[in-house]
């Protein structure tokens, strides 16, 4: 497939219809862009230029992925300025925003439940209902004591509402346990709110065939999925890349109306790293861009 670009001023508010994202117009959609490195490290890659960029490759969404620990929001409050220009300068782009509560070795999402309730308050105060602005709660809850029934839907059915009495109808991503891997607990067990979708992660060099089972079977039992987070290395953000096994999991999501964000918009020197360290904020040639960046730029467009 190879779609014509479509964004915010096309789509307007999306909804979730059954298993799918639909549009204003009840069109399926499917989301496809970038995810920010943290924040606190890499901020100039969340920038209009540097997004722009992903836009003229073919992306409608970008992830600005707010690191809580190492450094990030519960250290460091500030980042919400850069948070919050990342958003406008991705919705002045006519793209989508995902704004990510990104959590990950500070486990359990329920430790900082009151933060995060204060986070999302504030922050969909601010942008209400706009039609591009989409939240995602937490990005991986995990930890074998971490679970579904026990911390991250409470977590959810707590911080939810703070959204909702703010932002009536967008959508919301929920991470599901283990890693945002666990899908299929999350369909068992589903939260009963609208709008919302459970993210499924992957590394291609790590996570193959049994994970899909476990997203299939999600979906069979009507769990609408969003992958906010994927990467071509392996699950420590380095090694391979691994384009072949990139592949089906691209063909994958593309069979299935599966919208996802890759990991990273970033120049750190690791594989998954779309830029090489050093590169230029934006009109990246294929010199710039590493052999994940050439991979998955080429891929932005719908082309599988
Ligand atoms: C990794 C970064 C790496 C950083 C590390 C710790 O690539 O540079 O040092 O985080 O902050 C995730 C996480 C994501 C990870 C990524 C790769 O959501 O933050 O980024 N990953 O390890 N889940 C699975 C893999």
């Amino acid at each position: 497939m190879n779609d014509k670009w479509h964004g915010v001023s096309y789509h307007g508010k999306l909804k979730v219809s059954g298993i799918n994202l639909i549009d204003q117009a009840g069109r399926k959609v499917i989301l496809r862009g970038m995810s920010s490195h943290g924040m606190q490290w890499y901020p100039q890659f969340a920038r209009g230029e540097s997004i722009r960029t992903t836009k003229q490759a073919g992306a409608n969404v970008f992830r600005i992925a707010m690191y809580t620990d190492e450094g990030g929001y519960l250290t460091n409050h500030d980042i919400i300025k850069d948070l919050i220009r990342a958003v406008d300068d991705t919705l002045a782009l006519d793209m989508y925003a995902i704004i990510d509560w990104h959590i990950m070795y500070d486990n359990d999402p329920l430790v900082n439940v009151e933060e995060a309730s204060v986070f999302f308050d504030n922050i969909s105060m601010h942008y209400k209902d706009t039609p591009g602005v989409i939240y995602e709660i937490c990005n991986e809850p995990n930890g074998a004591e971490v679970t579904w029934s026990e911390n991250v839907k409470p977590y959810a059915q707590k911080v939810i509402p703070h959204i909702r009495k703010n932002a009536p109808d967008s959508i919301i991503l929920v991470g599901s346990p283990n890693w945002s891997q666990d899908v299929d607990i999350c369909a068992a067990d589903p939260l009963k709110i609208d709008n919302i979708m459970y993210t499924l992660h992957f590394y291609a060099g790590t996570h193959g065939d049994e994970l899909r089972s476990k997203c299939s079977k999600a979906l069979k039992m009507g769990a609408p999925i969003f992958a906010s987070e994927w990467g071509t290395s392996a699950a420590d953000g380095n090694g391979g890349v691994f384009l072949d096994e990139s592949d089906v999991w691209l063909k994958f999501l593309s069979e299935h109306n599966i919208s996802w964000c890759n990991w990273s918009l970033g120049d750190r020197d690791e594989t998954s790293a779309a830029l090489c360290p050093g590169a230029p904020l934006g009109n990246w040639t294929e010199a710039n861009l590493t052999e994940s960046g050439r991979y998955v730029f080429s891929r932005l467009n719908g082309t599988i």
